[in-house]
């Protein structure tokens, strides 16, 4: 590859927390009696927590839920999320993924992370990733979550490196969408691939050493 740092999602492409997600935001959906499945589920990959919760809410036919309400709903929903990711370990990241950041380190890449998350911190503490990374950039940072290309934005600040320098390596179509408003090359791996959107896809994430 001829870019000079590769930035990173988190959810869904070095751990897989995407199934956290998922789960959590059905258990709060069935308390309220509000329908979700995978379908609307595969919506939410990179967006925030606050548009995750207004997607959800598109199909629910009973009396509108309060600005408060709402803000309570993604606060239950995060207690849940939270409880799934600390029982998280190193074990969750996969080899392929610690030797391949160890091979793009060696070959003299920058790497950040570039995630809508809030959980990002505790994500990576928890997996003990956080050490393979220059810069992390995530939904604390942030004030327009995906498709707006700013997290990436500011991983590529965080790096010294100019947009055109870096490579995005993203799950979600809104990921690929903002890599490419920002002026950075895509990478597809997982659900983006199969939108052919990307300017790479990745069948395997070591599939990164030899684009
Ligand atoms: P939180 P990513 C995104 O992470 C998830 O894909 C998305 O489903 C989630 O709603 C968003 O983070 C916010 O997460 O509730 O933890 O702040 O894919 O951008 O790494
Ligand atoms: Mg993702």
């Amino acid at each position: 590859m001829d870019a000079e740092a590769v930035i990173f999602d988190l959810d869904g492409v070095l751990v897989h927390t995407d199934r956290f997600h998922y789960l959590a935001w059905k258990k709060l959906s069935d308390e309220k009696g509000i329908y979700f499945d995978e379908e609307i589920n595969q919506r939410l990959r990179g967006v925030s927590r606050e548009q995750s919760l207004e997607i959800i809410l598109e199909r629910y036919e009973g009396e509108p839920f309060s600005p408060e309400e709402k803000k309570e709903m993604a606060a239950e929903k995060n207690g849940i999320y939270r409880e799934y990711l600390s029982g998280m370990t190193p074990g969750d990241v996969t080899e392929e993924v610690r030797e391949t950041l160890t091979e793009l380190k060696k070959r003299g890449l920058c790497l950040a992370v570039g995630s809508s998350s809030k959980n990002a911190g505790f994500i990576l503490e928890k997996t003990e990733l956080r050490d393979f990374f220059d810069a992390v950039s995530d939904g604390t940072m942030i004030t327009k979550t995906k498709p707006d290309p700013e997290v990436f934005l500011l991983a590529a600040k965080l790096l010294n490196k100019t947009p055109e320098k870096c490579l995005i390596v993203e799950d979600a179509d809104a990921g690929i969408e903002a890599g490419k408003r920002g002026g950075m090359r895509t990478a597809a791996y997982g659900e983006a691939a199969k939108s052919g959107k990307a300017d790479y896809i990745l069948r395997h994430f070591s599939d990164l050493l030899i684009i």
